[in-house]
């Protein structure tokens, strides 16, 4: 019978499972309140490894239509200064190298909920260009952040419909469906930094179901043949 079919069959089946199963959608409010994340995965554990400073812990990403969702604990009741940078581009070459160790290049980054640009149109290498992005919140793409204290855990929301000032290659922060991201800080002898996450928007639970539906006609016509 027809292997191509088949095989593509399959193919469809491994290239759809990621997109079906990567990111949880769901809308958070920020509120202080982290009931809501209950049952989101972890996507990033840090050790105890910045004693006195800020000291990354664990992150949990969400998302919906509208906003990216992160939750960050930590390994004491320090917070505030917390680095948030996102490789718009996946491209170590544009951006900034963080303490230069070779794991993403910022394109866009946020201290706190302060948003601020690390390589428009500038090449590699600028930590802050000073050029800025648009959009929600507070039309400078800031992050909306709970609490903005030190605390030992903070939610905090980034619009997905930012994009950053020109001139710059790089206009929309969240240009498709893969964002990079890096959690780091330079408090402390050697800073820190979290592992490097590579998230996948989730689509809404109707969109999968669609997606599924479609993959059990694929088999059905192939049993058909
Ligand atoms: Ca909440
Ligand atoms: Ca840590
Ligand atoms: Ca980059
Ligand atoms: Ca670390």
């Amino acid at each position: 019978m027809n292997k191509t079919f088949t095989l593509l069959a399959y193919l469809s089946l491994a290239t759809l499972c990621p997109i079906a199963h990567a990111g949880t959608f769901k809308t958070i409010t920020i509120d202080d309140d982290h009931s809501d994340w209950i049952g989101v995965p972890v996507v990033d554990s840090d050790a105890a490894d910045n004693p006195g400073f800020v000291d990354i812990a664990e992150t949990q990403i969400a998302n919906d239509n509208n906003f990216l969702y992160i939750r960050n604990t930590f390994h004491s009741s320090l917070s505030l200064g917390l680095f948030t940078g996102i490789d718009v581009d996946e491209n170590i070459a544009t951006g900034f190298d963080i303490f230069g160790l070779g794991l993403i290049g910022q394109d866009s980054g946020w201290q706190n909920d302060f948003p601020f640009t690390s390589s428009n149109g500038l090449g590699g290498g600028v930590f802050n260009d000073g050029q800025g992005m648009t959009g929600d919140f507070f039309g400078s793409g800031a992050a909306l952040l709970d609490a903005f204290a030190d605390s030992n855990e903070r939610e905090l929301a980034i619009s997905l419909d930012i994009v950053r000032n020109p001139p710059t290659a790089l206009v929309d922060v969240f240009p498709d469906s893969t964002v990079r991201l890096l959690f780091w800080t330079d408090q402390g002898p050697n800073g820190d930094v979290s592992g490097v996450i590579n998230y996948t928007l989730a689509v809404p639970e109707p969109a999968t179901v669609a997606l599924l539906t479609a993959l059990v006609g694929c088999l059905t016509i192939k049993r058909r043949r």
